[in-house]
């Protein structure tokens, strides 16, 4: 009999690709968002899924709207991915997001557990918990120092679901997953701003790009590889925390620098620190500038990420590297422009 799903933030990134990875294995999905007007979210669109799943509002501030939701199906398996996920938002709204990306987790799970404790849930751990890094690759068992609200709000949704696993014996897993990415991804995160600026930028619909720190490292992945692990991890005998990442790390220059090269623009660096800048060779005009809005009050400096445990038991590994993701979203930007 096919199985019955619940993915929380149906209209992020990884809901999409989520969705459409389980209808392919038969799922019945249910999706919820918070909007009450249904528009059609253009990420379900561009992968033609819209019309396949059943959408339920459901709003993680309202407890008695999750409790809604759980009481009219019989979930399998619940993935929650809904969140206030960007970091530099939850420096404005602290208070937003510990309600959504903290107690939002809380409130799932004491649904789960009151009404029916069979259910499999994922939680969406992230890399940002380990922040300011404590070691120079992060496993599953290293220490984690967050250096934002929301990386704290996240740390609070992982002990919270390694707790209710221990204390109520719920099948309660956390992916910790690393930065992934994708032609789906939110245009305010950083990848997906400079490929879409430096498009726009070579199509003459825009002058410059503005940027904050350039030598952050991040370990990027490709968010369509990263959805399977969650389910992966849904499928095991045992319910355990991965970690799923690459293994390699770029600094945002070095990701700037990959993707100019694929579009064949002919660029230099010049300048320091707030005066850094991006100059195109062929008309010495400026293509990116540094803003000081776009730094953060603490910033996370390097991330790395070991997928070993996700190798031996999942047998999951990444396959697209970052040359390779960035064509995948320089390809998808042209087609769309
Ligand atoms: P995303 O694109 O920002 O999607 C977040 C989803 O949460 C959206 O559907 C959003 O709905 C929904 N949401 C926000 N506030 C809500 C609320 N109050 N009630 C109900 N839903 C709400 O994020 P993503 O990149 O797909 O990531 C999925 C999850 O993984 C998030 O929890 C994120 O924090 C976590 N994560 C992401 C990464 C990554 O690199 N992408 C890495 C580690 C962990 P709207 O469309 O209405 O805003
Ligand atoms: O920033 C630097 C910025 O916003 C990456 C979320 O999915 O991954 C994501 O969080 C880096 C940071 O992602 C700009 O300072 C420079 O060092 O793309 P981002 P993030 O903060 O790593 C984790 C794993 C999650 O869990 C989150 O939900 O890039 N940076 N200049 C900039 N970042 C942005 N957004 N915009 C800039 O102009």
């Amino acid at each position: 009999m096919s199985k019955t799903a619940l993915i929380t933030g149906i209209s992020g990134q990884d809901g999409a690709y989520l969705a459409n990875f389980l209808l392919k294995k038969k799922y019945k999905v249910i999706g919820s968002d918070r909007r009450s007007a249904r528009s059609v979210n253009w990420r379900l669109a561009r992968l033609g899924i819209e019309n396949k799943i059943t959408y339920e509002e459901m709003e993680l501030g309202e407890v008695y709207e999750i409790q809604r939701v759980f009481k009219k199906y019989k979930f399998d398996e619940v993935y929650n991915l809904a969140a206030q996920s960007f970091v530099a938002t939850s420096f404005r709204s602290p208070l937003n997001t510990a309600n959504i990306t903290a107690l939002g987790t809380l409130r799932i799970l004491e649904t789960i557990r009151s009404i029916n404790p069979k259910i499999k849930f994922y939680q969406a751990s992230s890399s940002e918990m380990y922040g300011d890094v404590l070691k120079n690759i992060q496993r599953e068992n290293t220490p984690f120092n967050p250096q934002s609200p929301y990386a704290i709000s996240k740390l609070f949704s992982h002990h919270l679901t390694k707790n209710y696993r221990s204390s109520y014996k719920l099948f309660a897993v956390s992916g910790i997953l690393f930065n992934h990415e994708s032609p789906l991804r939110g245009e305010e995160f950083v990848t997906r701003k400079i490929i879409k600026g430096l498009v726009y930028i070579l199509k003459g619909k825009i002058k410059n790009l503005e940027l904050g720190n350039l030598y952050a490292k991040r370990d990027w992945g490709y968010a369509k590889e990263y959805v399977e692990a969650m389910w992966l991890m849904l499928q095991q005998k045992k319910p355990e925390d991965f970690v799923i990442s690459t293994g390699q790390t770029y600094s945002i220059k070095d990701f700037i620098n990959y993707a100019t090269n694929y579009l064949k623009m002919d660029t230099k660096w010049v300048g320091n620190g707030l005066n850094e800048k991006l100059i195109n060779k062929s008309n010495n005009k400026i293509i990116i500038k540094i803003n000081k809005k776009f730094f953060r009050p603490a910033e996370v400096n390097f991330l790395k990420g070991d997928y070993k445990k996700a190798l031996k038991k999942l047998s999951w590994k990444p396959k697209v590297r970052l040359k390779e993701l960035i064509k995948i979203m320089i390809d998808e930007e042209l087609k769309n422009i």
